[in-house]
């Protein structure tokens, strides 16, 4: 027997933990702990444990499939890649869109940002950091000039107050949760505001109970308190903060005093008085939050104001402190420091800027250009375009996404897939979007190949190759390299491996520049920004500046505004989804893994026993849930665990799909929508 271990980084969640393969006669049969990793030290969470199991399920995709008369056909690599080509030459650069893929390496997530400005030269590009942190990217770029989590994971642990909102980290992120309970151990207080007791909540030392969606109303009102009190850090916000005046009127006024934002939040004034005080007076204080947060039609606002309270109190630039943006898919920090979202090119280079686009212009050599320096459609305005404006977009390659599970209001979704002319999928396994498409690329899975991941602290690490892949199938860059040549760019896409990707990239992009796979290749790894092959790389931004031009950071005024769609007497419940510790998102991954699959076989809607009581409800009975959008049976979970008037569903369930019922209405600036709230009704289903 032939037996190896090969040591790589977690698929799953933007934590980033290592483990080892376990390959047995050349196949993955198992992970082993890989105690060398200073972010996870050897410990893992189910997803992680079990990651093997969905590597070789006999349904993966192992040969390219081309639809002809609604069914699919098996066909040779060659004659997919002459379809593509024949089809996106005879488009518009204008009338074809990208969707990246942050499931993928940052080598394929440039490759595919090549492909599209490149040899698509088309500016519509985007991923799932826009249904995610899209909000937190455009909030603490403005706020501190750069938009990404502050300090490091193992960081947390020094900290003196931890304040988790939005963000249920013991499920969502666990290994980030071992350090919130290192914190606690060694002293700090836990703050824990979400409208679900959930396990996370449990460990805290102040659990505030809250309707979605007044968040700000919330952080404002802390504000208020610490300000009241002189608690504010003077010193750090006369040396480095701009706006400090205008943030303290906005706050000050009656709307934010504790006994108003108790009303609009339903956190008792005695809690939020003792959240302010330990919070202000803390040696250290970091916020860690997550999609409560950000999927609001007030993300950003949202996301400004943890910003806005860090710089009151002083809590950055220093050990135990920050802005803890918990990144939620393994690599969707790479996808978007590799250019994956419509505005910028690798490393958050603008491709409105003249000086970006040339050097990216002439860095690739494409002999006809590249796209036009102008911004693109993000994955929201690209559905919406396409039911609204028929004939503007007509082909669609999407590498590693499901939206028909993914992107809310499904109906809609729908209606904007029927209304593509072409659609590319290159995926692991043929998901429910896979299945509208005209051609079906097999890709290889993080098992079967080499290259890096970025993690939600910015630490760049290896995916190592275990074992072969199936069938025909083939590693996502080579696929992309492929496509290029077919569309008559052999010499630009003339790539041996990964390491040659990640070179050429990490030339064209300053926060990357002093890395390579040499200085990657080792347990502690790096974190951008690196500008020189001598940097050590940056576990913490902010140290003595911001990365705003003048070194200043900037408070913005938030106004608290309502979620787009409120309770009323027709839908009078809060509705907000979410996700749940066994499964990953469109659970194309979990529920091919059998012990997952055996943890968590379906999805529940969470409700509250008071309501459940009202509505005639018993748990674990089959529900109607019914929104303006759409409707769906789901079975009932009654539960103390959430507050009254609110709802929860995960979003892992094609069967009971949470995203029949979310609303599209999105962020004016980071176009994210609002999948943590919109108005709800249930009904009994009546036995016929
Ligand atoms: N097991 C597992 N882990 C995952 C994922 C997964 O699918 N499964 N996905 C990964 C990804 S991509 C991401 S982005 C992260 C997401 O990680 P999280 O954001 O932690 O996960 P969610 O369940 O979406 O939402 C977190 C919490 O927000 C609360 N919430 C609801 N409405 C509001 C509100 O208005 N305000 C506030 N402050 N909170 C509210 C919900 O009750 C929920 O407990 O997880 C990552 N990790
Ligand atoms: N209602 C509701 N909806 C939500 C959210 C919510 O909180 N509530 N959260 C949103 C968030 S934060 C996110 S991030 C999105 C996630 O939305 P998606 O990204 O659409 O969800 P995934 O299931 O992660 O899809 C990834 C796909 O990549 C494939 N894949 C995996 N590895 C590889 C690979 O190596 N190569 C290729 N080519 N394919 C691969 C998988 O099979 C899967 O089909 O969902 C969003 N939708
Ligand atoms: S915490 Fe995240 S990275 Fe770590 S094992 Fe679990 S899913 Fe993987
Ligand atoms: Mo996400």
């Amino acid at each position: 027997m032939d037996m190896k271990f090969v040591q790589t980084t977690c698929p799953y969640c933007g934590t980033g933990c290592s483990f080892n393969l376990v390959v047995k006669d050349g196949k993955v049969v198992d992970t082993a702990p890989y105690h060398r990793s200073p972010v996870n030290e050897g410990k893992l969470c189910p997803k992680g444990t079990y990651a093997h199991e969905f590597v070789n399920r006999e349904d993966r995709l192992t040969v390219p499939l081309i639809k002809k008369d609604g069914k699919f056909e098996e066909a040779t690599w060659d004659e997919a890649y002459k379809l593509i080509a024949d089809k996106f030459k005879g488009y518009k650069p204008d009338e074809i869109a990208c969707l990246s893929s942050a499931r993928t390496s940052n080598e394929e997530n440039y490759a595919l940002m090549k492909l599209a400005r490149g040899a698509f030269k088309t500016r519509h590009i985007d991923h799932c950091a826009r249904l995610c942190h899209a909000s937190t990217v455009a909030g603490l770029a403005a706020s501190f000039g750069s938009g990404a989590m502050t300090n490091s994971i193992g960081d947390i642990a020094e900290s003196k107050c931890v304040f988790i909102l939005g963000s249920n980290t013991f499920e969502q992120h666990p290994l980030i949760g071992r350090r919130v309970m290192q914190a606690k151990m060694n002293g700090a207080k836990i703050i824990y505001a979400d409208p679900r007791y959930t396990c996370t909540g449990k460990q805290a030392d102040l659990y505030m109970q809250f309707r979605s969606g007044s968040d700000v109303a919330i952080l404002n009102a802390m504000m208020q308190e610490i300000i009241r009190n002189g608690w504010e850090d003077k010193e750090f916000i006369a040396s480095r903060v701009k706006g400090f005046e205008e943030l303290k009127a906005e706050v000050m006024q009656e709307k934010y005093s504790l006994e108003n934002v108790s009303k609009i939040s339903g956190i008792p004034a005695e809690q939020l008085k003792q959240a302010s005080e330990w919070f202000a007076n803390a040696e250290s204080a970091c916020i860690l939050y997550s999609m409560g947060i950000t999927q609001h039609t007030v993300g950003v606002d949202n996301v400004k104001s943890v910003a806005n309270i860090q710089m009151l109190t002083g809590n950055l630039g220093k050990a135990g402190a920050g802005v803890n943006a918990l990144r939620g898919q393994n690599n969707v920090q790479g996808a978007c420091d590799m250019g994956a979202l419509p505005v910028v090119f690798t490393g958050y280079q603008k491709v409105i800027d003249p000086v970006a686009h040339k050097k990216f212009e002439d860095g690739w050599g494409f002999p006809d250009g590249i796209c036009a320096p102008a911004n693109g459609y993000e994955v929201t305005t690209m559905m919406d375009v396409l039911t609204d404006k028929p004939g503007e977009l007509k082909a669609m390659y999407i590498m590693g996404e499901n939206p028909l599970i993914s992107d809310p209001d499904l109906t809609h979704v729908e209606h904007a897939f029927h209304a593509l002319e072409f659609l590319v999928v290159q995926d692991i396994f043929l998901t429910e979007t896979a299945q509208l498409a005209d051609v079906v690329l097999p890709a290889t899975c993080y098992a079967e190949k080499d290259g890096t991941q970025t993690s939600t602290e910015r630490r760049v690490q290896m995916w190592r190759k275990a074992q072969e892949p199936p069938g025909q199938s083939k590693v996502d860059w080579k696929i992309i390299a492929e496509v290029g040549a077919a569309m008559g760019y052999p010499d630009q896409f003339a790539w041996e491996s990964a390491e040659e990707i990640f070179n050429e990239m990490a030339g064209l992009t300053p926060s990357y520049h002093g890395m390579n796979y040499e200085r990657l290749n080792k347990p502690e790894a790096l974190h951008w920004p690196c500008p020189t092959e001598d940097h050590p790389g940056t576990p913490i931004l902010h140290i003595g500046k911001f990365s705003h031009p003048d070194g200043m950071g900037i408070m913005h005024v938030c106004e608290y505004k309502p979620p787009a769609e409120v309770p009323d007497e027709e839908y009078p419940y809060i509705l907000t989804t979410g996700r749940c510790l066994f499964h990953w998102h469109t659970g194309s991954m979990t529920r091919r893994s059998s012990t997952l699959h055996h943890e968590v076989p379906t999805g529940w809607v969470e409700i509250n026993p008071e309501d459940a009581k009202e509505l005639g409800i018993k748990d674990k009975e089959m529900v109607r849930a019914i929104t303006r959008r759409g409707e769906i049976e789901i079975p009932a979970m009654v539960t103390e665990d959430i507050m009254k008037g609110v709802m929860f569903m995960p979003f892992h369930f094609a069967e009971c799909a949470a995203n029949r019922l979310t609303n599209n209405a999105l962020d004016p600036i980071a176009k994210i929508p609002e999948f943590k709230a919109c108005a709800m009704k249930i009904e009994k289903i009546q036995e016929a």
